[in-house]
C-alpha cells in the first residue's frame, strides 16, 4: 500500500530518537501500530507525553497542520518555537511569517453581518469556536459549541468585529482564528483565519460581491421547480501541507478525492467525462470546496446525479427536505451504479435550515473520500439580513479513507 505520511514518518523517526536518548529520564507513549497506520505520534516526554494522532483533520477539505508550520519556522530559524508555543502562542498561526493556511479564508469587513454554519462528518466529535466574537443563541451568549457527526450548528451569527448585538467595535479588525476546540484536532489541520477589515474592502470579491469561500448564490424561488445537473467524479485535491525536510518548504500534498461536481446545465452534464471534469477542476485543486446547493425556500429540486466513476456506486441523501422513499437515496433504485449510470431525485426544500447530504450507497468510504455536500434553505429575511454566510464543514479526511481502503475493502480491526 501507498504511504500517505511521509512527513510523518521522519517525524516518528525523529521522535524515535528523542526517545532513545530519554529513556530513563523522561518517558514517552508508545504508538500502537494501528495509531501508526492512522498517522499518530509520540509527542512529549513525561507528564507531558501524549499520543498525536494527524488524521489530515480538514475544513471544506482542506486541512492546515500546524506541527508543518512549526518545523518550518524552526528550520528557518525565522523564529524557533517550542511545543508549547505551538499551542499556546500565535506563531504558527499567523500570516505575518507564513502563507495563509489552506483553510477556507472567511473574510467581513467590521460591522457587516456574518453567519458561519458549521457541520460534521466523520465519526468524531468537533467543537467550532471562534475567536473575538460572541453571539446570542436564545437566551445564551455563546463563543463555542459541539457537533457530533452529521451534526449542524447555524447559531453562529454576529457582527464582524463587533460581538453578538451591536455594530459598535468589540473585537475590531484583524485576523480571528476559528478551530475546532478539541486541541488535537487544531494541531492537525482544524483552523482557519476569519479576516475582519477596518473598512470596506471589495479586494478578492466577485461582481456580486461575493468572497469565494461564501456560499453559492441562492437558485429558485417559493412553489418553482429547477433542475439541478451533478455528476460523481474522482478528482485529485491538495488536502493539506507537509513540512518537506530536504528543501525546507512546505509542500501541498494531493489525495484523489471522490466529490460531487455541479455542472451549469444538461449538455455539459451528458458530455462529462472523468478526464473532463478533472482538466476542468485542475486550476481549482486548492480551493475547490464541498458543493453547496443554497435554496431559497419553498424551491422544488429536480436533482439529476450521474456517476462518471467506476469504481463505487453512488447515491445522494438529503436531510430535512420533503421527499417519497424513492428519492432518499438509500434504496438499490435510487443508487448510480455501474459508472456511466444515472437517477434523478425529487425533493421539496420546505424546512428552512443547514441540511447535511451525502452518499449512502458506499457511505463510509465515499463520505471519507469527499462525497458529501449540504443544501442552505434560506428565509427572505436571511437573505436580507446576512452581509456575508459561510459554511464550514468538519471531516476527517485520512481517517476514512484509511478505513475505507482505496480499493474499497475495509481496513482490519476496525
Ligand atoms: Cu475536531
Amino acid at each position: 500500500m501507498k504511504c500517505f505520511f511521509c512527513f510523518l514518518c521522519i517525524l516518528i523517526c525523529a521522535c524515535t530518537n528523542a526517545t532513545d536518548d530519554e529513556t530513563h529520564a523522561s518517558p514517552t507513549v508508545t504508538v500502537t501500530k494501528e495509531q501508526a497506520q492512522l498517522g499518530c505520534l509520540s509527542m512529549g516526554s513525561g507528564d507531558e507525553a501524549h499520543v498525536m494522532c494527524n488524521h489530515g483533520h480538514s475544513l471544506n477539505f482542506r486541512s492546515e497542520n500546524l506541527y508543518a508550520r512549526w518545523m518550518y519556522l524552526n528550520a528557518k530559524e525565522v523564529h524557533p518555537i517550542s511545543e508549547a508555543d505551538l499551542m499556546m502562542g500565535s506563531e504558527s498561526h499567523a500570516s505575518s511569517m507564513l502563507p495563509d493556511p489552506m483553510t477556507p479564508l472567511l473574510r467581513a469587513s467590521v460591522g457587516e453581518r456574518v453567519k458561519i454554519r458549521v457541520m460534521s462528518y466523520g465519526p468524531e466529535m468537533h467543537d467550532f469556536h471562534v475567536h473575538g466574537h460572541v453571539w446570542n443563541d436564545g437566551n445564551r451568549a455563546l463563543d463555542t459549541h459541539p457537533l457530533m457527526p452529521a451534526e449542524v450548528y447555524d447559531g453562529a451569527e454576529f457582527y464582524a468585529g463587533a460581538g453578538a448585538s451591536s455594530a459598535t467595535s468589540r473585537a475590531g479588525p484583524g485576523d480571528w482564528m476559528y478551530h475546532c476546540h478539541v486541541e488535537p484536532h487544531i494541531a492537525s489541520g482544524m483552523w482557519g483565519i476569519f479576516r475582519v477589515t477596518a473598512s470596506d474592502d471589495s479586494i478578492g470579491e466577485d461582481p456580486n460581491g461575493r468572497y469565494p469561500t461564501e456560499i453559492p448564490p441562492l437558485l429558485g424561488a417559493d412553489g418553482q421547480t429547477i433542475d439541478v445537473w451533478v455528476v460523481a467524479a474522482e478528482v485529485p485535491l491538495a488536502v493539506t501541507r507537509e513540512f518537506d525536510v530536504t528543501t525546507s518548504t512546505l509542500q501541498t500534498v494531493e489525495r484523489m478525492a471522490r466529490l460531487y461536481v455541479p455542472l451549469p446545465d444538461e449538455t455539459t452534464f451528458r458530455q462529462a467525462t472523468a478526464h473532463s471534469v478533472q482538466q476542468m477542476l485542475r486550476p481549482q485543486a486548492e480551493t475547490w470546496m464541498p458543493w453547496v446547493l443554497s435554496l431559497r425556500l419553498g424551491t422544488h429540486v429536480r436533482l439529476h446525479l450521474r456517476n462518471i466513476m467506476q469504481e463505487a456506486p453512488v447515491s445522494l441523501h438529503p436531510h430535512g427536505v420533503r421527499y417519497d422513499i424513492n428519492n432518499d437515496g438509500t434504496t438499490p433504485d435510487d443508487v448510480a451504479w455501474p459508472g456511466g449510470s444515472e437517477v434523478v431525485y425529487e425533493w421539496t426544500a420546505d424546512t428552512a435550515g443547514t441540511w447535511p447530504m451525502h452518499d449512502h450507497a458506499r457511505s463510509i468510504e465515499n463520505i471519507g473520500r469527499g462525497l458529501f455536500s449540504a443544501i442552505v434553505v434560506k428565509t427572505p429575511d436571511e437573505e436580507t439580513r446576512l452581509d456575508r454566510d459561510y459554511l464550514i464543514i468538519f471531516h476527517d479526511f485520512d481517517m476514512n479513507w484509511m478505513m475505507g481502503m482505496p480499493d474499497g475493502s475495509m481496513m482490519q480491526g476496525h
